[in-house]
């Protein structure tokens, strides 16, 4: 964390005349920005956004530390505002809290227009009530393996918004998506946590979560990063930091639109119309590949390379607001601390280290999203994996340990890779340059961190994948099936995408999108998609049986990836599912195969607080079209 008047660069710095309170009503300011979001900072420099401790935060009349946020939309852009002091600063705060705190997120919503919420008392901010849900007609077709699929459009404007401490292990009360900021009466919630003791000591994000308009609103800039600080840091807080990355917005012309080829070729893949002529039996834990009907090439036409080129390239991306690549001084002989977070709604990113001559340098990875590898939050860098690169997926997090000797560079790199068959194509090229300068301070003590070893018993993912192993009876086994679609045009030129995650273990499975029923007054859904007993393990299959590259989150809780990196299980809150393997057709030209991935994880549910929440792919295009379920746990 940094001193708040060292990291904000003047030039960003927009101070709006004080708020003035009175009878503890902060008045409105009476000017306003040009923007109310920070333009892309062209400096070269990595900057580094506003600390803020939360139990330094004023309280609020109910007595609990508050940070006011405010969301904002100028164009295709979203930020974040906060207040402070009466004042309005124009970044995303880097939110610090500590295990066992409360602490209060007000959020406003200010995306459609200036609302009221900024400027009254806390207890005199009706609660946050249940997002509206938009549904166009429902129609059936025949999908995977001839299942029922149901087509059911969603659209909503990204007008409102709520907020998500992704990786949040508290109740379900206190992270409540299902909740929202519009139909309120000052567009504003107050989101009051108590943060559990056992709220591992790391890096988390938060965003919004309103179902259909996820991917615009934090593609478009809106989320930030909060940190569990350990009982006693390990390193001095300039060897500590966060790189957040997010898409250069507005969009550059590196954006190339959806080539109308690749329509066509989703369209000839998943067009799901053919007839139902009652499902196929099959192994949910070993499903068939998926051929598809249509032809890939036809007429002379091919829709189909067969090679990982993507359809675009996806948009640059900033590192702290920073274009890239940006320059990082760090002390040279101290070890330093890299927290990279994953703010890409949608992109999937391949990082890896390289020295000055290209070459690979290893990465020292301590913690996988917000959780040390080592699982000890007292010492959160005490162990660390060691990997030549990592598939970062959309909100995912790793931090990692290097040293720069004095006047050289180490490169934080994005390489080229396969998004899948049909997502952006990843382009390679630097991120940030950490350059090694001497005597900016006296050397400290290089920090211990011992490599993980394969013993079976030395972290706690370790023992949960080996407790799982000798009790295979106790260990109930889902199967999670990725598919998606191209539906027929309802008008003319309109395409439905639609994207669908499915508990497939049951044999007659229909394969339905998002699909929230509330009681009257009630504040969570009340037909999950998946029930499960508090105090169980399970192990989840997670099957792509699609071209494209997918993810996987659940709120309230992290899991355990069996094969994290270099093997290693792992516990985190979002991981990569990689898409499944093109295949030809023998005697086929024109027809191909998807062979799917299996992507195994545990799910320890004996401490898990009871409630309903979410499960979804974390490509927010695909959650926004229908990938996400509901979970409860009783
Ligand atoms: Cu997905």
């Amino acid at each position: 964390m940094f001193p708040l008047q060292n990291v904000i660069p003047a030039s960003v710095i927009v101070v709006l005349l004080a708020g003035v309170f009175s009878n503890n009503v902060i008045v409105a300011p009476a000017t306003s920005h040009a923007s109310p979001c920070a333009p892309i900072d062209s400096s070269g420099t990595v900057l580094h956004a506003p600390a803020l401790e939360m139990w330094r935060m004023p309280k609020n009349d109910l007595g609990v530390n508050e940070l006011i946020l405010s969301a904002h939309r100028d164009g295709k852009r979203f930020c974040y505002n906060y207040q402070s002091g009466g004042v309005t600063h124009h970044q995303t705060p880097d939110i610090h809290v500590r295990p066992g705190e409360a602490f209060a997120i007000r959020l406003v919503n200010d995306i459609p227009s200036q609302a009221k919420g900024e400027y009254v008392n806390a207890s005199s901010l009706p609660a946050c009530m249940p997002m509206p849900v938009h549904e166009g007609p429902v129609k059936h077709y025949a999908g995977y393996l001839n299942h029922i699929v149901t087509e059911r459009p969603f659209e909503m404007k990204p007008v409102d918004t709520n907020l998500h401490l992704h990786g949040y292990e508290g109740p379900e009360s206190e992270d409540n998506v299902f909740l929202s900021t519009l139909s309120t009466p000052m567009h504003a919630c107050e989101y009051v946590y108590n943060l559990p003791l056992t709220q591992p000591s790391g890096t988390y994000f938060y965003h919004p979560h309103p179902h259909g308009a996820s991917a615009d609103e934090v593609g478009g800039g809106l989320s930030g990063v909060w940190i569990v600080d350990p009982p006693k840091s390990q390193l001095p807080t300039d060897d500590d930091h966060v790189l957040f990355l997010s898409y250069a917005i507005p969009f550059k012309a590196d954006e190339k639109p959806l080539h109308a080829k690749a329509l066509a070729l989703g369209a000839a893949a998943y067009n799901a119309t053919h007839g139902a002529g009652g499902h196929v039996a099959y192994d949910p834990f070993d499903p068939p590949d998926w051929t598809f009907d249509l032809p890939v090439r036809a007429n002379g036409v091919s829709y189909w390379s067969g090679r990982c080129d993507g359809t675009r390239t996806d948009v640059r991306i900033t590192v702290n607001g920073s274009a890239t690549p940006a320059r990082l001084e760090v002390s040279a002989g101290n070890t330093q601390l890299l927290r990279i977070v994953s703010g890409l709604g949608d992109g999937s990113k391949q990082i890896s280290l390289r020295d000055e001559a290209g070459r690979i340098v290893p990465m020292r990875i301590v913690e996988t999203g917000g959780i040390p590898v080592g699982g000890d939050s007292t010492h959160p860098l005490a162990r660390y994996i060691s990997t030549s690169a990592y598939e970062l997926p959309p909100a995912s997090r790793i931090s990692l340990l290097l040293n720069v000797p004095a006047g050289q560079e180490l490169i934080l790199h994005t390489d080229k890779h396969c998004e899948g068959y049909e997502g952006a194509r990843q382009l390679s090229y630097d991120l940030v340059h950490i350059y090694g300068v001497a005597g900016r301070q006296e050397p400290k003590e290089i920090v211990r961190s011992l490599a993980m070893t394969p013993a079976p018993d030395q972290t706690p993912a370790q023992r949960l994948l080996a407790y799982a192993r000798a009790h295979p009876s106790l260990i109930h086994r889902r199967a999670l099936t990725y598919t998606q679609y191209i539906f027929s045009a309802h008008k003319r030129g309109d395409v439905n995408f639609a994207f669908f995650i499915t508990d497939t273990t049951n044999a007659n499975f229909i394969e339905h999108s998002y699909d929230p029923h509330y009681a009257a007054g009630g504040t969570y859904p009340t037909n999950p998609d998946i029930v499960v007993k508090q105090g169980t393990v399970e192990e989840w299959y997670l099957i792509n049986t699609t071209p494209d590259r997918h993810s996987f989150h659940i709120h309230q809780m992290s899991y355990v990836l069996e094969h994290g990196p270099a093997g290693f299980p792992v516990s985190l809150d979002v991981t990569d599912v990689p898409s499944g393997t093109i295949l030809p057709i023998r005697g086929s030209a024109d027809h191909i195969r998807v062979h799917p991935t299996i992507t195994k994880v545990l799910l320890d549910f004996r401490n898990v607080p009871k409630g309903t929440f979410l499960y979804h792919c974390h490509m927010l295009f695909h959650e926004d079209h229908g990938m996400m379920g509901i979970i409860r746990v009783e």
